[in-house]
């Protein structure tokens, strides 16, 4: 099959529309494609195979996929025609981390070509490519029938991969209007339609929330961005580490709900060392509830954390007006939001931290950063590339050695955590289990600071 022939019969099908569509965008576009129907036509899902054999016989790669739907069955009849391994993703997506996710056989680093029928944006193409790399599959070319992007090849570049098309949205036009198909008006409509769309905005947010460059300043000014995970049982143990190891660290973070003996002269204490110490105090309380109650547990009870507590950790899973139950009419409070967990097996999928970014990216004068993790260098700077602004990365999870603890704990190294993006890395048990905590906090500092300022 010629490619004149295949746009003539998804023509023919109705396979390519033009007429005035609303698009999810919001926008009204002069055509549309729907592939989904081509697959029922024997002799287009032949033709189609037939076409992306020929473009990709001289790549290489180990195993083929689709992505559901409709490119799947293409998938299958290509890899079948060119004898290689066919593997897919499941659609519903487990939790992050969780793995399991492809069906089919491969051996871990195989590298994988993926079809997909249409390319718009290239944001899609990214995150499969995301959820492959995570089982352990390599992604470099994605091949698709249709390219009606504006910029796709350079979205995907900028992420390292490659697209190969087919045939794009002009050779369609160019080719229905030979055969008299579409008037001159509608190629201009098309023409104008494609011109005017501006390109997709990638921009991050200008605003700096006052906390993150409060943070900011004291790391540069300490030369820090340790911040220091005291989970111990009790005051002695607490303001004894603090004694070897707060001159180290650009910010605490507190339990203080673990603390036994806690009573009132614990903050006034606490706050007296920040003082003297020069840190910034962050309660990782890990608010969850509606913004009623987060509001009491904020600003009540035994703690009273928001009277001490600059910083505290913020679930999302209640929704954004979390953010107003804890923040709002409080100066010089904020949150870092939960984008990502360090637990194996948590449930935060990437849909759960997209929506974390949306929820911030509506609030930023209450979101000073975000707590997230990763399994390597690269997925941590893909995670950072989407915060919506200049929120900061705080990374718990971090050990001069990468392994785990008996419940769950997951930890990367202090190089592959900042080289990734993690602004401010966050260690407990490295430091505190330490023969000698003070010369260990001081070789995390250094370590860490190192790495950040070649990041930065
Ligand atoms: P560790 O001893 O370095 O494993 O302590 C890590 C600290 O960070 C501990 O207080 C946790 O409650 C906290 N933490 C985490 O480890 N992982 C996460 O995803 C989040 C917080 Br959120």
């Amino acid at each position: 099959m010629t490619k004149e022939q295949f746009v003539l019969d998804l023509e023919k099908i109705g396979a390519i529309k033009f007429g005035s569509f609303t698009l999810k965008s919001g926008l009204t576009s002069p055509f549309y494609f729907d592939l989904r129907d081509m697959i029922s036509f024997p002799f287009i899902l032949e033709g189609i195979a037939d076409l992306l054999v020929e473009r990709i016989k001289d790549m290489e790669f180990d195993v083929l996929t689709g992505i559901p739907y409709t490119a799947l069955p293409i998938a299958s009849l290509v890899a079948s025609k060119m004898q290689k391994p066919l593997v897919y993703m499941r659609k519903e997506e487990k939790a992050y981390g969780t793995g399991n996710n492809v069906i089919g056989k491969f051996v871990k680093g195989a590298k994988c070509l993926v079809i997909d029928d249409l390319i718009t944006t290239g944001a899609s193409k990214i995150e499969t490519a995301e959820k492959y790399e995570k089982e352990g599959i390599v992604i470099k070319d994605f091949v698709v029938v249709i390219d009606r992007s504006l910029n796709g090849t350079e979205e995907l570049a900028k992420d390292g991969y490659k697209l190969h098309s087919l045939i794009t949205l002009d050779e369609i036009v160019q080719l229905l209007k030979s055969n008299n198909l579409i008037t001159d008006e509608k190629v201009r409509e098309v023409e104008e339609f494609t011109a005017s769309l501006n390109k997709p905005k990638t921009e991050k947010v200008k605003y700096i929330n006052p906390l993150t460059q409060k943070l900011l300043d004291k790391m540069k000014e300490k030369k820090s961005n340790l911040v220091l995970s005291l989970d111990v049982t009790t005051q002695k143990e607490f303001f004894n580490m603090l004694d070897k190891v707060g001159d180290e660290i650009v910010m605490l973070k507190t339990h203080v709900d673990i603390i036994d003996d806690y009573d009132e002269e614990f903050v006034p204490k606490l706050q007296e060392y920040a003082k003297r110490q020069n840190f910034l105090i962050f309660e990782d309380r890990k608010f969850a509830d509606i913004g009623n109650t987060v509001r009491h547990q904020f600003r009540s009870g035994v703690y009273k954390i928001s009277d001490w507590a600059e910083y505290v950790t913020v679930h999302m899973v209640a929704g954004e007006l979390i953010l107003k139950g804890l923040f709002e009419g409080l100066e010089n409070r904020a949150g870092f939001v939960l984008a990502r967990m360090s637990s194996k097996g948590n449930l935060l999928n990437e849909t759960y931290t997209r929506k974390c970014f949306e929820a911030a990216k509506k609030n930023p004068q209450w979101v000073a950063g975000f707590i997230g993790h990763g399994n390597s260098v690269e997925d941590i700077k893909r995670f950072k590339a989407k915060f919506p602004g200049s929120e900061l990365l705080m990374m718990p999870g971090v050990k001069k050695e990468k392994g785990s603890d008996a419940m769950g704990q997951q930890y990367i190294t202090i190089e592959e955590a900042v080289g990734g993006g993690a602004d401010c890395i966050i260690v407990g048990r490295g430091i505190l289990k330490a023969d000698d905590p003070s010369k260990e906090a001081k070789l995390y500092r250094e370590r860490a600071w190192k790495a950040y300022k070649e990041r930065v």
